[in-house]
């Protein structure tokens, strides 16, 4: 085998389109505004889509993306990104990164609307967004479709259930969808971080309580933090496209289990 027939993972595949185009959900904090910046560093155009304005038109100055407002939960409002984003040009790469925890319940304190919030933005809300860009993705020739799941979806643990459950509805529409859509040239990858510190993970989980959210990652030497996250992401997509890494679960150290974290 000669050099040149190793593929160089990483690293822009050779024959890549100059100008790569991503949309990422959820961009407005966290692990979403860590990818846009990620993408945009790679080289990445990029639309930073979320519920708001105004973090997001602080990002798209900072990054040089455009920022565009969505509301995953909404039909009508994914559509309406999509030909917005569709007109001005192709689409190479889609981030469902939109979700997240909310309450931290046993099953038998479980709250309803917590379950329907959870399941409606982490599984509808990936669902609604790729399936209006599945067309412009195939056209593109070269489609990446990357789901930002979690080590809550490969094991069960007290008070996750109903995130431990949304989090593996997406992860089967991923596993799913890479059978459906390799037949058209589009990979499907899943990223599925363990602990990692955001500004607003933890508080949205525990309904707005900063102490609590605090105490989350009280002692634990190194959380994830949301660039390691981005830059799993932007090592996926930027592997040469006939290579497709399904899964990239990614803890830190410090949390061999969901359940077994050392804090210092
Ligand atoms: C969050 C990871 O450890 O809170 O996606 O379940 S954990």
């Amino acid at each position: 085998m000669t050099q040149s027939q190793y593929s160089s993972i990483g690293s822009p595949a050779p024959n890549a389109p100059k100008a790569l185009r991503a949309v990422v959900t959820g961009a407005s904090s966290g692990i979403g505004a860590a990818t846009v910046r990620a993408l945009r560093a790679a080289g990445w155009e990029v639309i930073a889509a979320a519920r708001r304005a105004d973090r997001l038109q602080a990002l798209a100055e900072e990054t040089g993306a455009t920022a565009a407002v969505v509301d995953v939960t909404d039909q009508q409002s994914v559509d309406a990104l999509m030909r917005t984003v569709t007109k001005a040009g192709a689409v190479h790469a889609v981030i469902n990164n939109a979700g997240g925890a909310f309450g931290a319940d046993t099953v038998f304190s479980g709250k309803d609307d917590d379950w329907d919030y959870m399941y409606n933005t982490n599984v509808l809300g990936s669902m609604r967004v790729t399936r209006a860009f599945l067309p412009a993705l195939r056209s593109g020739g070269q489609g990446s479709v990357v789901f930002l799941t979690s080590t809550a979806a490969l094991a069960a643990y007290e008070g996750g259930a109903g995130y431990c459950a949304a989090k593996a509805g997406q992860q089967a529409l991923a596993r799913a969808l890479r059978l459906e859509e390799a037949a058209h040239n589009v990979r499907v990858i899943e990223v599925a971080p363990g602990m990692v510190h955001t500004e607003e993970f933890a508080l949205n989980r525990l309904g707005g309580n900063q102490d609590a959210a605090d105490e989350v990652y009280a002692g634990v030497a190194r959380p994830l933090s949301a660039g390691d996250v981005a830059s799993a992401i932007v090592f996926a997509l930027n592997a040469p496209h006939h290579v497709n890494i399904d899964q990239i679960v990614l803890r830190p150290l410090a949390q061999a289990a969901n359940h077994k974290v050392l804090r210092g």
